[in-house]
């Protein structure tokens, strides 16, 4: 298992947490997630058999959120 912290821009209030949040706990080798606002950021407990950083940043993008 790995963990990585991932940069996120343009979450507002905590309903953007929550949704950050199903999204990345919907992916395959994702474990665990844990998202701040105060921090914009998310700390991701993974898989890297089955899933990759780039696909993080990639489903967080595609949720409406910049991720670095
Ligand atoms: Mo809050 Mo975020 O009203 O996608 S849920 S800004």
């Amino acid at each position: 298992m790995q963990t990585t912290e991932i940069r996120i821009e343009g979450m507002s209030c905590e309903g953007c947490v929550k949704n950050i949040s199903s999204v990345l706990a919907a992916l395959p080798g994702v474990c665990a997630a844990e998202v701040s606002l105060e921090k914009a950021s998310a700390d991701v407990e993974f898989d890297p058999a089955q899933i990759d950083r780039a696909a993080l940043c990639a489903a967080i993008e595609d949720a409406g959120f910049d991720a670095s």
